[in-house]
């Protein structure tokens, strides 16, 4: 049985998804025979709840410098991280040295706002092209992975930091306890630990079975991090819903007793324990309703094929490798998806090989349906390709089921 990554308690398994590639490994034509595969399961620590990976993929090959997922992709995005930006301008980072670490900061989605006013910031991000878009912005960036010995040169060079930061970056690092060491040597005794990432609520609840996949180690719910906040010595003292990828919570993390835990972190604790977040009754329904979407859609697709209609899929999100690997779809049922990030276009997409073309693609094919992979950006998508509805076309979805609209 594989030991918790937080403390050390047994896993159990929840969820296993087969044989699976690194969901952002975009691949060239000549790179498909050595593709590099592993076993994509999840389980749940009986002791701090916590639910993560029982294999993980060793860092250095999910972020590298062909890393090509793109933060300011999508218009709700660049929105979203730009009123974060706005609140720490406006909140913690007032006074006149005001300092903002963001952990692994993309093409500078978020940064980006803080640079422009001035601030002192600095951006660690493994992944060196997106890193090297974000100093096109002005932004301060090491190409590096956040953990204790990162954090240590940071605060020798620069001083304490009010402000440390991780969107959707925080859940991909196996190593915890050397980033919340890292935590307590960078933050200032004020200082605050803020990110925002999956929720294991919605996972389950809303089924959101395709942000399971390598980079995402982890699962957080409230009580899981307040579990390993404690344990790393530091105390969760808020929390907050982001509606960004499908539904994701804005933790706050301060030193012991330094900020009174809000209203909203109790809140969500009982619902959780009213729920059954960790119950292993929530587990085991959520592993076989995951199968009923896999068969629902399998049989979609072939209804589809086998009538002469045609269906391509539309974005090539990381999550589309879960899907597609999982159930099994390969370009004799979906021949291709379209992506907007011109760094995806031309590859395959990871295991099962769907060609990623433009979305000029997608127009001169005029399928019949379109199946969203891209699910959590539905309504910009939608509303950008309205004339394929007008003319016909229906988008198929299949979170929280398979549904046709
Ligand atoms: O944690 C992670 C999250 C933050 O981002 C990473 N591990 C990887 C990534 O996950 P993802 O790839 O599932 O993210 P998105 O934002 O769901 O990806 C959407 C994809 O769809 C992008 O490749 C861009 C594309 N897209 C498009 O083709 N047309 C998006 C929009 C809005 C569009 O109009
Ligand atoms: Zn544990």
């Amino acid at each position: 049985m594989t030991s918790c990554r937080i403390c050390g308690g047994p896993v159990q398994e929840i969820l296993d998804l087969g044989r699976q590639p690194s969901a952002n490994k975009f691949l060239l034509p000549s790179e498909v025979e050595q593709e590099f595969l592993f076993r994509l399961a999840i389980g749940a620590c009986a002791d701090c709840t916590m639910v993560q990976l029982l294999e993980d993929v060793p860092q250095e090959l999910r972020y590298h410098s062909a890393y090509r997922y793109l933060a300011s992709g999508s218009a709700s995005h660049r929105k979203h991280f730009e009123q974060d930006a706005r609140r720490f301008l406006e909140t913690e980072l007032t006074g006149p040295d005001a300092f903002i670490v963001e952990i692994g900061c993309n093409d500078g989605v978020m940064l980006e706002t803080i640079a422009q006013a001035g601030v002192r910031h600095l951006g660690v991000e493994p992944a060196s092209a997106v890193a090297e878009i974000a100093r096109g912005k002005g932004i301060d960036v090491v190409t590096t992975f956040f953990d204790a010995d990162t954090a240590a040169d940071i605060r020798a060079a620069h001083g304490p930091a009010q402000v440390v930061f991780g969107a959707n970056t925080i859940c991909h690092i196996s190593h915890q306890e050397s980033l919340f060491r890292g935590l307590d040597t960078l933050l200032g005794p004020d200082g605050v630990f803020v990110f925002e990432e999956p929720y294991l609520e919605t996972i389950f609840g809303a089924l959101a079975f395709d942000q399971i996949y390598d980079e995402h180690v982890f699962y957080f719910s409230a009580r899981s991090v307040q579990a390993m906040a404690a344990r790393f010595g530091f105390e969760l003292v808020d929390v907050e819903e982001v509606p960004l990828h499908g539904g994701e919570i804005r933790y706050t993390i301060a030193r012991p007793g330094r900020r009174r835990p809000t209203e909203a972190v109790h809140q969500l604790l009982a619902r959780e324990q009213e729920i059954g977040l960790a119950e292993p009754e929530t587990y085991a329904r959520f592993g076989m309703t995951v199968a009923q979407v896999r068969s629902d859609l399998l049989t979609l697709l072939h209804e589809i094929r086998d009538s002469g209609r045609t269906v391509v899929g539309y974005g090539a999100p990381a999550k589309a490798a879960t899907v597609t690997n999982y159930c099994g779809i390969g370009p004799d049922l979906v021949p291709f998806t379209c992506d907007s990030t011109p760094a995806k276009q031309n590859l395959l997409l990871p295991g099962t090989h769907l060609p990623v073309l433009p979305p000029e693609e997608f127009h001169k094919a005029a399928p019949d349906f379109a199946l969203l992979f891209a699910w959590n950006h539905a309504e910009e998508i939608m509303a950008k390709e309205r004339a394929f509805r007008e003319r016909g076309g229906k988008w198929i979805r299949y979170v929280p089921q398979v549904r046709i609209s």
